[in-house]
């Protein structure tokens, strides 16, 4: 082989990614699936903890969606019960984790996929799609120190 995308490889870097199984998750017993896809895939769990959100830390987390129409139904949502907010580390595993996850909106999300195998429109003002993953490096860093300060 003599590409170059086969040759001119420098190592991809190590990544952190927050996962959250939302509460709609953990009320639905699916914390174990999700765990299981995340190390089925190949990535490593780093932490996981289940945690009861805070207004204070939903508002840091979610601070991107302030003002719209889903906001705080978004907020009660995931005040709603317990959250497993976990780490997950591998290479790609920003990207990898948001495509294991699907598309946000239940319904239209692949079959295969996190919120396609198990989630649906339950005729609410927020979509509960079971899961959240960071969406960048960036958001991942800061979510990372939100949910755990003392990673
Ligand atoms: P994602 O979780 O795929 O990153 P997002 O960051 O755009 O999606 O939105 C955060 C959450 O808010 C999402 O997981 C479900 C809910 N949500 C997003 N868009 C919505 C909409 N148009 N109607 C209802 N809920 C919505
Ligand atoms: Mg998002």
């Amino acid at each position: 082989m003599t590409d170059a995308a086969t040759t001119d490889t420098a190592a991809p870097a190590i990544e952190r990614t927050l996962v959250l199984v939302k509460p709609d998750g953990v009320r639905r017993g699916l914390s174990g699936e999700v765990l299981r896809r995340i190390e089925a895939k190949g990535y490593t769990l780093v932490a996981a903890e289940l945690k009861q959100a805070t207004p204070e830390l939903l508002a840091a987390h979610y601070a991107e969606h302030e003002g719209k129409p889903f906001y705080g139904p978004l907020v009660e949502f995931m005040l709603s019960g317990p959250t497993l907010a976990v780490v997950a580390e591998g290479q790609g595993v920003i990207t990898g984790f948001r495509s294991l996850a699907g598309a946000t909106n239940p319904t239209e999300a692949a079959p295969g996929t996190i919120r396609g195998d198990l989630g649906r429109d339950w005729g609410l003002k927020v979509q509960q799609n079971l899961v959240h993953g960071s969406d960048s490096p960036e958001s991942a860093a800061r979510e990372i120190g939100l949910w755990f300060p003392h990673v």
